[in-house]
């Protein structure tokens, strides 16, 4: 299967997920403003929506919205699957969220919003991190495992830390438990966002 994935956009939830699951896939970067895949295609004849994440199955069936292509991955893959009888809904209601709300609510910074938009923007986001500060459920959204709703809150804190809008401590702390796992790392690495070493590019 293959991600077409774009560097530092919200792809990089499914793409950390991928490898913390174990799977085997391929990558392929996507330039938002060209449409040009790294091999050269037209992005919008593999998916007209034109937007990452997009993921292409061995069997060339295409799931596209980030909450789906989370949902497949968790559900997919035995690691990332959260217990109980509610586990799946509740990572989706927090995905749902964090799609909804909180990656909504940074259009002003990534689509060059007034310095006002930014600095309602930035306020909002920061009420809504709050709405989940207080319910981590151990070192992560619903445990001592990572979810894929928290891959995509950490996408969330980098932007927020790119865009130096304030976090709840509990979030920020997640941030940095996330930094040190491997597969993260690795996807970070490979998207260029952080060198070899772990300095931030
Ligand atoms: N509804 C889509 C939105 C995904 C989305 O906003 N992707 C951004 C990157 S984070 C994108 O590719 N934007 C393309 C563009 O702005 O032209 C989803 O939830 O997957």
């Amino acid at each position: 299967m293959k991600l077409y994935y774009s560097p530092v956009a919200c792809s990089l939830a499914d793409h950390i997920a991928l490898r913390e699951a174990g799977f085997t896939f391929d990558l392929e970067r996507v330039d938002l403003k060209t449409h040009r895949t790294e091999t050269g295609r037209d992005f919008r004849e593999i998916s007209a929506k034109a937007y990452v994440p997009v993921l292409v199955m061995d069997d060339g069936d295409i799931i596209t919205e980030n909450v789906a292509v989370l949902d497949w991955i968790a559900t997919t893959g035995p690691t990332l699957t959260v217990e109980g009888a509610l586990g799946r809904t509740r990572v989706l209601e927090a995905l749902t969220f964090i799609t909804t709300e909180i990656h909504h609510a940074f259009k002003p910074m990534w689509h060059g919003g007034s310095v006002d938009e930014r600095e309602n923007a930035s306020a909002k986001i920061t009420t809504l991190f709050n709405h989940l500060g207080p319910s981590l459920k151990g070192d992560y959204l619903f445990g001592d495992r990572p979810s894929v709703a928290d891959f995509y809150l950490f996408v969330m804190l980098l932007w927020a830390e790119r865009f130096e809008v304030i976090t709840p401590e509990p979030l920020q702390a997640l941030r940095a438990r996330m930094l040190a796992r491997p597969a993260v790392r690795a996807a970070m690495v490979y998207e260029g966002l952080l060198l070899e070493g772990g300095a931030s590019t």
